[in-house]
């Protein structure tokens, strides 16, 4: 650090670093909003659990002294305000939304890592040239209402406010009553053409195997898998199990068990990079003693090429075809999610890339098999991860795990990386 007496040039700010003590108390304490007896997080989207989650985070924001605004999906931003406020934000955040056995650090590490920032930067003095942003996503995970990455989504135009606000969950709940209900239906637009971004930098858990089984602490994430999610009913007929012969029954339940194997088998044939999945099923009447009369099921296909993508979405619907054909059923499929696979910016990357060389760090570029807010962000501004090991690869899951240290190093690669991109115009009075 420049001694007083010198000639202020840009501030050198190289050395400085977050609190990983703080960083790891403000993750125990947010994982007590919808905590699971296993360890994990049940936080569900635009729930009450989610409102408590975020009126935690908007009261640490403002004793951090940044503006609160919320838009109209519910998305959080909280500002730092820079020397020049009229540039476009250097932002950061995640997602605080849970799956139903979530863990404390999918999505929470990435808005808390944020606000660590944002902490050690008023610990330190600094100014930085243009303003930074903490966002908190609504609805990332796709769980409770899909689209997946919904408010990242809306605010990049990759599908209107409107057809968000309309989608209902299994209950019947639509999010704009389920937002209203939370208090969180804000009044700033939720549009990046409103409210333009400078660079956009997310920190997040890898939620696979591939860093740990290298032994690296900061994934230089270089883009993410291209995602299509499907919602596919099988209608047969309910009948009883013990009058009805094998040979006249419409069991809707044999085909949509069919279609799971085929899912399966249609991502083996496009490894290694190809993932399908069947995560949700609804059989009705769900009794022991009826045939199936309708089967509901979610499909998830990913792929890290779009053209395999594709591939894999004609698959899928010529095994629909043929399948309700054999069982003489009736099977529909509706895409209810397509984003193609997303690089994220060179620049960006290589800002993550030389932060954590210039620490000392060990790190390896990686692509992420998981969607994130980043995946949309990056249509409309500059954007880059990074991503930090979690125990055995393992999330999704209650016992999903990190190391306090290779969080607060993935916090100390964001600081520096959103320095970069914002720019240091004072320290501690000593202004460049
Ligand atoms: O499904 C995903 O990739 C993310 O967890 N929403
Ligand atoms: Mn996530
Ligand atoms: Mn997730």
């Amino acid at each position: 650090m420049k001694t007083q007496n010198e000639t202020p040039t840009a501030p050198d700010v190289r050395d400085l670093r977050i609190d990983g003590q703080r960083l790891w108390d403000s993750l125990m304490q947010l994982a007590q909003v919808g905590a699971t007896p296993k360890g994990g997080v049940c936080r569900l989207a635009l729930t009450d659990l989610d409102r408590q989650g975020r009126d935690l985070f908007t009261r640490w924001a403002r004793e951090a002294g940044c503006e609160v605004r919320v838009d109209a999906i519910g998305n959080i931003f909280a500002r730092r305000r820079g020397r020049d406020n009229a540039l476009p934000p250097v932002t950061t955040g995640s997602h605080i939304d849970t799956q139903p056995t979530g863990g404390k650090f999918d999505g929470n590490y990435g808005v808390l890592a944020g606000l660590e920032v944002v902490r050690a930067l008023n610990d330190a003095g600094v100014v930085t040239e243009a303003p930074l942003e903490v966002a908190v996503w609504t609805n990332e995970e796709g769980s409770r209402f899909v689209p997946v990455m919904m408010g990242s989504g809306v605010f990049a135009d990759a599908f209107t406010l409107e057809h968000a606000l309309a989608q209902r969950d299994n209950d019947g709940v639509s999010v704009s009553d389920a937002l209203a209900a939370i208090g969180y239906a804000g009044s700033a637009p939720a549009s990046a053409a409103a409210s333009p971004v400078g660079a956009y930098f997310e920190a997040h858990i890898e939620q696979g195997p591939v860093l740990e089984a290298n032994e690296r602490v900061i994934g230089v994430v270089e883009g993410a898998l291209g995602q299509r999610w499907y919602d596919v009913v099988v209608q047969g007929m309910e009948a009883h199990a013990g009058p009805t012969p094998m040979e006249l029954r419409k069991d809707a339940l044999l085909p949509a068990s069919e279609l799971v194997i085929e899912v399966n088998r249609i991502a083996l044939a496009h490894a290694p990079h190809a993932r399908g999945t069947v995560g949700w099923i609804e059989n009705y009447p769900n009794s022991r003693n009826v045939i199936p009369g309708r089967v509901r099921l979610s499909v998830d296909l990913r792929a890290a090429d779009d053209v395999v993508l594709s591939a894999m979405d004609a698959a899928l619907k010529e095994a629909v075809q043929r399948i309700a054909a054999k069982a003489k059923v009736e099977m529909t499929v509706e895409q209810v999610v397509y984003f193609p696979p997303q690089p994220f910016t060179p620049k960006l990357v290589s800002a993550v890339r030389d932060a954590a060389q210039a620490q000392g760090l060990t790190w390896m570029n990686v692509i992420s098999g998981a969607g994130h807010d980043a995946v949309y962000l990056a249509r409309v501004c500059p954007a880059a991860m990074i991503f930090v090991p979690c125990l055995d690869g393992i999330s999704h899951n209650e016992i999903e795990d990190a190391q306090p240290e290779h969080l607060e190093a993935g916090c100390n690669i964001l600081l520096q990386a959103m320095l970069q991109s914002a720019g240091v115009a004072a320290v501690s009075g000593v202004t460049a």
